[in-house]
């Protein structure tokens, strides 16, 4: 019943929805692998990890003790910004697939596209003064050392996540092993609608983070006039008729918008409902419509925290005039 999607190199399926796994500053490695446990037991398949999350030795220990073969599993893994370096990308990774207890990942992805580390729960006003914009050439030097993990077998697909279309543009010509998919903010109030159909033209499979708007997200990606997308009246009005939660009309739009959700809970109650929404009774092509017409464009993940010093806002991590900035 949950929808796959095939990866189009390999022909490989991924679940159609993933199990988030961070906790941000609110849940513990513990509790974020009983969610794991649960999410496992009651038809989950797809868990999405990060080495910051600083969770993944729990995680890992979860999956091991779910029983579930690993043929059946989709784990995906993701390199953080402190370890770009030339030698630091493959023992970041090793560290992360020994954490996990595996022998490979289904997905590894460039965290972020650049190397910018902050101090954890810094202020969003601060600027690390090792903080760089893009640099492709560097980007380029990660990248190949992914590709050469898939060489190797360690890793059965690579991708892109927090990059813009102009990013992933010179990233795709430059790829030798194309991004199998591009982990990216969707939901209905932030909908980046030219990005994913530009993501699809590459045959690349979008996965959406915060896809219920994220309501526990750290307080330093909070601002005033965030939408709160449980909230908008289209969804709220769906939900009602339906007789559903408002997060379930978000992760059915997800699906009918072609994109994999990846929703984080802790409660047995609302991990079962996720996976329900995104199995069973698809939003109406009108109900689509209807929600697709009311994009926000509102970003809630503004990533102020990777600044660069002379970066003018955070508006300059997103490329936003349609180039890069050099
Ligand atoms: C972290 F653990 C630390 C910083 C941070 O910033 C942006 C949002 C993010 C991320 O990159 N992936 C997440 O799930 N949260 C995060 C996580």
């Amino acid at each position: 019943m949950i929808p796959y999607y095939t990866i189009k190199s390999t022909g490989a399926k991924i679940p159609g929805i993933g199990y988030g796994t961070f906790g941000s500053d609110h849940a513990s490695a513990a509790e974020i692998a009983e969610g794991v446990k649960t999410a496992l037991r009651v038809g989950y398949r797809h868990i999405d990890c990060a080495s910051v999350y600083g969770n993944e030795k729990e995680v890992g220990r979860a999956i091991a003790e779910s029983g579930i073969p690993r043929s059946e599993l989709w784990i995906t893994s993701k390199l953080w910004n402190d370890k770009h370096g030339d030698d630091d990308v493959i023992p970041s990774f090793r560290q992360s697939l020994s954490d996990l207890g595996l022998e490979y990942l289904d997905l590894y992805l460039v965290h972020w596209p650049f190397p910018n580390y902050h101090p954890p729960k810094c202020d969003v006003t601060s600027r690390s003064p090792d903080a760089k914009p893009y640099i492709h050439e560097d980007f380029m030097r990660v990248w190949r050392r992914l590709e050469s993990l898939v060489d190797e077998g360690l890793v059965r697909h690579i991708g892109t996540s927090n990059v813009t279309i102009p990013k992933l543009k010179l990233i795709y010509e430059d790829a030798r092993i194309k991004p199998a998919v591009n982990e990216m903010e969707l939901h209905p109030s932030f909908q980046q609608k030219l990005f994913v159909e530009y993501v699809k033209s590459l045959g690349i499979v979008p996965i959406g983070y915060c896809p219920l708007g994220s309501p526990n997200r750290p307080e330093r990606d909070k601002t005033p006039d965030d939408v709160v997308d449980m909230e908008m009246p289209v969804i709220k009005e769906i939900a009602a008729k339906r007789n559903v939660h408002p997060a379930e009309i978000c992760l059915k739009w997800a699906v009918a918008n072609g994109h994999i959700p990846i929703p984080f809970s802790l409660k047995e109650r609302n991990i079962i409902s996720n996976l329900r929404a995104v199995s069973e009774d698809p939003l109406t092509d009108a109900e689509y419509q209807a929600i697709s017409a009311e994009d926000r464009g509102c970003r809630l993940v503004k990533g102020q925290v990777f600044l660069w010093e002379g970066a003018k806002s955070w508006e300059d991590l997103w490329d936003l005039n349609g180039s890069i900035t050099k």
